[in-house]
């Protein structure tokens, strides 16, 4: 960690580049204030001013005589009680390229340097103000693509996800604690407990307690992935049963091309929404026929492929005329080739307004009148969410780094359990419990190397 491992000033620009109302430079290290002072038209009360109060004034140049920059308003954070736990400044500044440039040249010439990607949070977590999981925490809020999954960020940024690790944590320490003891003494001395006795594993309805929590953990992170990545729904179906309606119905705008003649759209089109909380790309296809325009099989050919590689296809019918025998010829394809995961088809009958009598196992919609779109909505995200059932896992694990932990976590327990249903010695089974306790402390960032750290911080953006 040599570049990361210093107190030295840094400085960057936190914000988007280009025109920009405003702009914040950050700025953290040893010397902070002072160094910012001495280009600060009013040194002294820059000086002078407490942790957690604004002072406005000038960035000067640093060459004589001294230019004025830029009007900026400096946001004063003092050791310990700042982002980064050292003394921090956050200038406020135009948001114009030769502000921003301006600023940052007069800083350097300051001695401050340009910060890391990652720097200032990885500041912040060896000076013990986060963890690792509210670090990650901070990338995943960015990130947010909507409300639901920022929801989620900001769980694991109050510290939820931390906590419930630990808190698993000290229960498997305890477990191991008693298996260590176990081990250095003989049976009779610590023990009265018939099981200990036998020599079976110490603990080990804490330590099964522990392996479902961890497996209820490691499920979430398909969840919490579809809300933060998002999953691609494809619209297909045959020719003129509402596939482009349908789309600009949920898009809540005209954006493909409908008419009552089949075949209009003959291109993709996609845009992209948000479905209780799920970021959806949703994509529009030409109608599924054999047909001798040119550009229209080559659209039926995109449709296809399309689907192949959706997380969701939904498969339109015009329920005024039901399944028809193309309908049929489709479906029972996918079933039988299986090109397409037959798994990810949701059969939808559009025009419900049409229909009259409508079998009740079936989902209709009409794209018209707007009818049945909500259970649709309900259908595609429990559909994508799978057996995620929210209400369990109140936090979620977010990153890979975290899963491979956990799963990690899950193997060694699972593997000490099966050994123990064996009957193998204690002495094999406890470096697994071990390296599951340390797979836990690696989640949150307690047990950490240099590298782990230097992979994960270089992955944030310049000034976080
Ligand atoms: N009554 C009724 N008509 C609908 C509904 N949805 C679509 N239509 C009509 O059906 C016709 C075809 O609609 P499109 O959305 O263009 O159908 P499509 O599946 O995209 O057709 P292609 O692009 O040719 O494959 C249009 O005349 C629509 O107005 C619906 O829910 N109810
Ligand atoms: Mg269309």
């Amino acid at each position: 960690m040599e570049y990361y491992g210093d107190d030295s000033p840094i400085a960057a620009l936190a914000t988007g580049v280009g025109e920009n109302a405003l702009a914040v430079i950050r700025t953290s290290g040893k010397n902070c204030l002072q160094l910012l002072a001495s280009v600060f038209s009013n040194p002294q009360k820059l000086l002078a001013a407490p942790g957690h109060s604004v002072v406005l004034g000038w960035i000067l140049s640093s060459h004589k005589p001294a230019e004025r920059i830029d009007q900026v308003l400096v946001s004063v954070f003092r050791a310990p009680k700042s982002f980064t736990g050292e003394d921090c400044a956050d200038v406020s500044c135009h948001g114009g390229s030769a502000t921003t440039t301006g600023v940052l040249s007069s800083l350097r010439a300051a001695g401050f340097r340009d910060s890391l990607r990652g720097e200032f949070a990885f500041r912040a977590f060896m000076n013990g103000k986060i963890d690792l999981t509210r670090a990650e925490s901070i990338m995943e809020i960015v990130s947010s693509r909507t409300e639901k999954s920022l929801q989620n960020a900001v769980k694991r940024l109050s510290g939820a996800l931390e906590r419930e690790i630990r808190a698993i944590k000290e229960r498997l320490v305890e477990a191991l604690a008693a298996v260590e003891i176990f081990l250095d003494y003989s049976e009779d001395e610590v023990s009265n407990d018939e099981d200990e006795k036998s020599g079976a594993l110490p603990k080990k309805p804490l330590i099964s307690d522990c392996l479902q929590r961890l497996q209820e953990l490691s499920a979430s992170f398909r969840v919490e992935r579809l809300y933060q990545d998002g999953a691609s729904v494809v619209i297909a179906g045959r020719p003129n049963v509402g596939k482009s309606s349908l789309f600009n119905r949920l898009l809540k705008q005209d954006r493909s091309i409908v008419t009552d003649a089949p075949g209009a759209t003959r291109d993709y089109i996609e845009a992209s929404i948000a479905v209780q909380g799920v970021p959806i790309r949703l994509v529009d296809t030409a109608g599924l026929r054999e047909t001798e325009d040119a550009v229209e099989r080559i659209g039926v050919e995109y449709a296809r492929n399309l689907a192949k590689s959706a997380d969701a296809l939904l498969y339109i019918v015009d329920g005024e005329a039901g399944l028809t025998a193309e309908d049929e010829g489709f479906l029972d394809g996918v079933s039988r080739e299986r090109v397409i995961d037959p798994g990810k088809v949701i059969i939808v009958f559009n025009k419900a307004d049409l229909v009259s009598e409508r079998d009740a196992g079936r989902l209709f919609v009409s794209a018209k009148t707007g009818q049945g779109l909500d259970d649709l909505a309900q259908a595609v995200v429990q559909f994508l969410r799978v057996s995620g059932d929210e209400s369990a896992t109140l936090v979620g694990v977010a990153s890979a780094r975290q899963k491979d932990l956990v799963d990690r976590a899950v193997d060694c327990l699972s593997s000490a359990l099966v050994l123990s249903e064996k009957k193998e010695p204690l002495d094999v089974i406890a470096p697994l419990v071990r390296t599951a306790v340390d797979a836990l402390g690696e989640i949150t960032g307690q047990v950490s190397t240099a590298d782990i750290l230097e992979t994960m911080f270089s992955k944030f953006c310049v000034g976080k």
